[in-house]
């Protein structure tokens, strides 16, 4: 056989389809690097894409999330399923000592062409680090790989953000942070679907579970509502998505150190991937993602229309005004979109 062309699209594309890992390695690159060729890649991946399970793995710093991640991909491994993981670590633009951390117990899974594993942080993408992660995700998946474990850290919006990119949410909490359960927020117990409570030869377990079971019984905002993950979205809902019921997030205590309790915890996944398929709500949840990332990718192709059109001076005298008071910033937009002329208003 010869030498794959992997300076091409379609040679890159064919190559990775075939199992190429240089291949791979160099599509992500193009990605994270905003290529000019990073379209085009990611254009002639999306119909290769959508046949893996993608799982998202959140939670506060240390608790223990790598650990698990790892110990989730040897179970995988072990049942003969391939793996794609990416770790994604918003607030280190540098591989900081996690990620090296991160690194040395991955070494465990070096070397199997089943396992592939990617730090992402933020850099330079098409567009932000949650857009960039997706694009990842779709490498790998129409790379071949079975499963895609999505690690991050649970800050701010973006747990939410790469949550939308997750077909199985687990969240991770681990005892004695401070107070029972430290990620019980709104927003992280809705994009929840598994619960590992790890760390469970530490004091307190018991506890944080007893938490959850509590918060989970009082009422987890309803799945599978237009409001899933926080956004509003003009979806249709197919009828067996709108019982509420009809998944609980089940809880596992794990020591990922250990590798105890991950097998039930890989199984609790497994359910819920099926659940999603026979209850129809996978197509809901990849309807969702569809209409997430495709606002994602109009409004930054609007707004870098208007601001490639319009000259820096404007912009610049715009903002001057603005700031100083002379015109409010609703009037300001509208003169630029109509100075562009790229939108009719
Ligand atoms: N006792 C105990 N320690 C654990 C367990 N799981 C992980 N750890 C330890 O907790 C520390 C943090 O583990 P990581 O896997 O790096 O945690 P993380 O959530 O990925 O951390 P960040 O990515 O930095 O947010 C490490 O020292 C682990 O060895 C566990 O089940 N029990
Ligand atoms: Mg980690």
């Amino acid at each position: 056989m010869s030498s794959p062309d992997l300076e091409t699209v379609d040679g890159l594309l064919a190559a990775v389809e075939n199992g190429n890992r240089r291949a791979l390695a160099r599509i992500i690159s193009h990605i994270e690097n905003g290529t000019e060729l990073a379209r085009p890649l990611l254009a002639g991946l999306y119909a290769r894409g959508g046949r893996a399970h993608i799982i998202g793995v959140t939670g506060a710093p240390g608790t223990g999330k790598s650990t698990l991640v790892n110990a989730m991909t040897q179970i995988y491994r072990q049942r003969g399923i391939t793996v794609g993981v990416i770790a994604v670590d918003p607030t280190s633009p540098f591989s900081g000592g996690a990620l090296l951390g991160d690194r040395v117990r991955m070494r465990d899974l070096a070397g199997d062409p089943g396992v592939f594993i990617r730090s992402m942080a933020t850099r330079g993408s098409l567009g932000g680090l949650a857009q960039a992660t997706a694009d990842v995700a779709l490498v790998l998946d129409a790379a071949g790989f079975q499963r895609i474990i999505i690690e991050t850290v649970g800050v701010g919006q973006s747990e939410v953000e790469i949550a939308s990119t997750a077909h199985t949410t687990v969240v991770v909490e681990a005892p004695g942070l401070g107070d029972e359960v430290q990620a019980i927020k709104a927003g992280i117990l809705e994009i929840a679907d598994v619960f590992a409570v790890n760390k469970a030869d530490r004091e307190g377990a018991d506890r944080t579970v007893m938490a959850l079971k509590m918060m989970l019984s009082l009422g987890v905002p309803e799945k599978f509502q237009v409001m899933h993950h926080g956004r509003m979205l003009p979806v249709t809902m197919p009828a067996s998505d709108k019982d509420p019921e009809a998944w609980t997030p089940p809880i596992f205590k794990t020591i990922a150190t250990q590798s105890k309790g991950v097998t039930e915890l890989v199984d609790g996944i497994e359910a819920h991937r099926l659940y999603l398929e026979q209850s129809g709500a996978r197509l809901l949840r990849e309807r969702l993602r569809a209409a997430t990332e495709l606002r994602m990718l109009l409004r930054d192709a609007l707004l870098n229309r208007v601001l490639d059109n319009a000259a820096t001076e404007s912009i610049d005298a715009l903002v001057e005004a603005v700031a100083n008071r002379e015109l409010d910033p609703y009037t300001a937009v509208n003169r630029l979109i109509a100075e562009t002329g790229c939108i009719d208003s």
